[in-house]
């Protein structure tokens, strides 16, 4: 195979892919997850793929498929066509000059490159980026119907078949006292067997955070995610100080520098490192960085990927020093359908690092076609 590893195309295709029931956040819902899937070619004649999710529109952060698909046609390939795929942090520079932040849409095509230059060179991208610390990955599952019933029977047949023993619990999208009763009946139903946590989505303020976060505690939740607004990280580390269960960051954290000022504020002990947010899997090992050069735990976040998204993530996580709090890859289980040939393999609680070249994972063509937007 020729190494001319120079960019020749970069397409990016809009697909929605349908879940399994429907997923409810504070403010937003979503009955089918909407991605940009991106195909880079090279000169060499290998394709690699990359994925940038969303959630509900431009509601969960401003980029939406449509945005991202017009950014990367119009201003991210122009920028990296002719451009040498192995040069990572040049790439990176180019796609700065080219666009202000929209991150999903630069770490699709990072993705991308890191793909194409694995299968390329026979070597999977966790080993671009420093090697193999660990080949599995807890991950947990999301509650989110709002209905505890059947939340309660949804996380008794993950754990019956040995998938998943840690729950998040979408909270804020009814009252707060809703919300800490129906936290009372999952925590009583799966005592003993699960773990739990809770992400409310920057939905409440601070008082009424300061009213929960007890409660939470004495139920025995052990996180909690962007109780407040992302831009309130005062306030968070106001909650912090009072709290006896940990706060992590979420939607407050995009950039490294977002994340040297949770830093400073005091207002996070652990953050969730998103491809979305940070712009890619060098720019999430920045955010790390950072992140543990304070001494705040990581988290393996998720906007719902397929098996693309996770398998990207789940290859920088791979090469983490650590990851405390595990990841949240339960995307592709989610969905209705996957995009790839051999999908993303969970089992004993775990997500597994996949052994090929790139990503570790293969487009079906015939499943982009089926999903496209027409
Ligand atoms: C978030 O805010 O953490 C993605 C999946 C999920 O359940 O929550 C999200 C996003
Ligand atoms: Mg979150």
């Amino acid at each position: 195979m020729s190494t001319d590893l120079r960019i020749d195309e970069i397409k990016g295709t809009i697909v929605d892919v349908p879940t399994v029931r429907k997923h409810k956040l504070s403010s937003l819902s979503v009955s089918a997850q909407s991605y940009v899937v991106v195909e880079v070619r090279l000169a060499n004649g290998v394709t690699g793929i990359g994925e940038a999710a969303t959630l509900g529109g431009p509601r969960w952060s401003e980029e939406s498929v449509e945005s991202i698909k017009a950014t990367i046609d119009a201003y991210l390939a122009p920028a990296l066509i002719g451009a040498a795929a192995d040069r990572f942090e040049a790439a990176r520079v180019r796609m700065d000059e080219a666009a202000k932040r929209n991150n999903a849409a630069k770490g699709a095509i990072e993705s991308a490159l890191f793909d194409a230059v694995g299968k390329t060179l026979g070597v999977p991208a966790v080993q671009l980026l420093g090697g193999v610390v660990r080949e599995s990955v807890p991950v947990l599952w999301t509650l989110a119907s709002g209905d505890p019933g059947q939340e309660i029977e949804e996380a008794e047949q993950k754990i019956a078949l040995r998938l998943h023993n840690t729950f998040k619990v979408k909270i804020g999208a009814q009252t707060p006292e809703a919300d800490m009763s129906r936290m009372r009946r999952l925590a009583g139903a799966l005592e003993g067997r699960a773990t739990l946590i809770v992400d409310a989505n920057q939905a409440w303020d601070e008082t009424i955070a300061l009213r929960c976060l007890p409660v939470l505690a004495e139920i025995g939740v052990t996180l909690v995610e962007q109780p407040v607004p992302a831009w309130n990280i005062v306030g968070m580390a106001r909650l912090r100080a009072r709290s006896t269960v940990p706060l992590m960051a979420d939607e407050c954290v995009f950039s490294k520098n977002d994340m040297l000022d949770v830093v400073r504020a005091g207002a996070a002990d652990v953050v969730s490192l998103k491809l979305v947010k940070h712009g890619g899997l060098l720019a999430t090992r920045d955010v790390a960085a950072v992140a543990q050069a304070a001494g705040i735990g990581l988290y393996g976040g998720c906007l719902l990927e397929s098996s693309i998204g996770a398998a990207a993530h789940i290859q920088v996580f791979a090469g983490l020093r650590e990851l405390v709090w595990g990841c949240e890859h339960f995307g592709p289980q989610i969905l209705t359908g996957d995009l790839v040939t051999e999908p993303l393999r969970f089992a004993d609680f775990h997500i597994h690092l996949p052994t090929g070249p790139g990503l570790g994972v293969t487009l079906d063509q015939k499943q982009l076609r089926r999903y496209a937007r027409v």
